[in-house]
């Protein structure tokens, strides 16, 4: 067989491959979810382990010829253990979802209670949104957060739970700018019997770095995805204590998987291995340097954030007071237009819709691996201000492109 690469088989695939490591370089990538992982991570996500089957787990599969898939999916194992500190750890769902659902069809019979955090107050689609299918296949219920402060409304949680009498609880969330109080939600979990499954997606690396309190030994499960603050490979990830490990397992393969990818195991690996350095917590602590000195910025500038401030990675701007003419939707348009890309967001008590909401949200853990510091992410805040004040303005948006270049070129990334 011979050694071509994708330029020699494929050269519109390569194109838009090439376009988009170029995209990335040249433009500050601000999706709260999103990272650039590294050169060693991408390797071993591109390796020949795409090639294998490796259903079952490590030393007990059903297809020959796992040696290295085994080494590989324990690496990966040992890993989490040492960075998360659970006892059991699934590393073989495809993406966070998929972790979440792994959880429900392990403990939950169809029609089982959930409660979990609205999706426009910050919450997941896996949480039991109606379009997903764990809010068609079970009796979900959900809380929010307090409409004064932008804060979880812990009581209001507990008092729900009296109430609804859930099966489990979720906890963590893709849109919420604060630390998250893990015992106050196991207190409520508890005091009605509930199972609680915190879900890190988001904050997996600052949990892994010690810069957020972790649910593990708390929550009676915790998901994640893999390749956001964390940085790793990606997919998702299970943990739990070992009483719960074969529902777990069995849940993950063969209950909602087939064979793991295990060329994204390996990029799991390698990057677990990154998050056990020193420099990760440095990076870690940065992410939310990073974003405070944002959302600082942001709010001086005018802008209203939800909750007033943030604790980790994310700000969430609510543009109805400062830009009630300008939807989240719009903002996301110009800004990248500009050369920031960021997405727009629900915000709690949402007037607008999911396809048009009021606010944006905005990450630092991808700027904060290309090298940003708090100045220059001052400096980004007040290009987002320069570009929603004057969302139509071409001139605006042509000299924040350019003023975006120079900060891009000062950090280059994937030299
Ligand atoms: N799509 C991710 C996010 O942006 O939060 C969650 O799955």
């Amino acid at each position: 067989m011979e050694h071509e690469h994708v330029r020699d088989v494929d050269p519109a695939v390569a194109d838009a491959l090439e376009g988009e490591v170029d995209r990335q370089r040249e433009t500050l990538q601000m999706i709260a979810s999103e990272n650039h992982a590294s050169q060693a991570v991408i390797d071993a996500q591109g390796s020949a382990l795409t090639n294998k089957y490796a259903e079952g787990y490590p030393g007990s599969r059903y297809y020959g010829g796992c040696e290295y898939a085994d080494e590989v999916e324990e690496l990966a194992i040992d890993r989490a253990q040492e960075l998360f500190g659970a006892e059991h750890v699934n590393v073989q769902p495809h993406s966070g979802t998929q972790a979440n659902q792994a959880v429900y069809f392990a403990m939950l019979e169809p029609g089982d209670k959930i409660l979990s955090l609205d999706l426009t107050h910050g919450g997941h689609l896996s949480h039991g949104h109606p379009a997903n299918f764990v809010g068609q296949l079970y009796d979900v219920e959900q809380y929010e957060v307090d409409a004064e402060t932008g804060y979880l409304d812990y009581e209001g949680l507990a008092e729900h739970a009296e109430e609804f009498e859930p099966d489990i609880i979720v906890s963590g969330y893709s849109a919420y700018p604060r630390e998250i109080e893990w015992e106050r939600i196991q207190e409520a979990a508890d005091s009605v019997d509930a199972l609680h499954l915190a879900d890190i997606a988001h904050i997996t690396g600052l949990v892994a770095a010690g810069v957020h309190s972790s649910p593990v030994g708390i929550a009676d499960f915790v998901t994640g995805s893999t390749h956001k603050t964390i940085r790793a490979g990606r997919g998702g990830i299970v943990m739990c204590d070992e009483e719960y490990a074969d529902d777990i397992d069995a849940a993950v393969f063969p209950g909602g998987q087939g064979g793991p990818l295990m060329h994204n195991v390996a990029g799991k690996a390698v990057g677990f291995k990154e998050a056990l350095e020193p420099e990760f917590e440095e990076y870690a602590e940065q992410t939310v340097a990073n974003a405070k000195a944002l959302g600082e910025q942001l709010a001086d500038n005018g802008f209203s954030l939800v909750s007033e401030g943030t604790d980790n990675h994310l700000v969430l701007v609510d543009l109805r007071e400062s830009h009630p003419d300008t939807s989240g939707g719009d903002a996301e348009e110009a800004l990248e237009e500009a050369g920031i890309v960021l997405n727009g967001n629900t915000v709690p008590g949402e007037t607008r819709s999911a396809f048009d909401p009021s606010g944006i949200r905005a990450g630092t853990p991808a700027l904060t691996t290309r090298g940003f510091d708090e100045e220059d992410c001052r400096t980004v805040a007040d290009l987002i201000t320069r570009v929603v004040d004057n969302p139509d303005d071409e001139d605006v948006i042509a000299e924040v492109r350019e003023d975006v270049q120079s900060l891009c070129d000062a950090n280059p990334l994937y030299e």
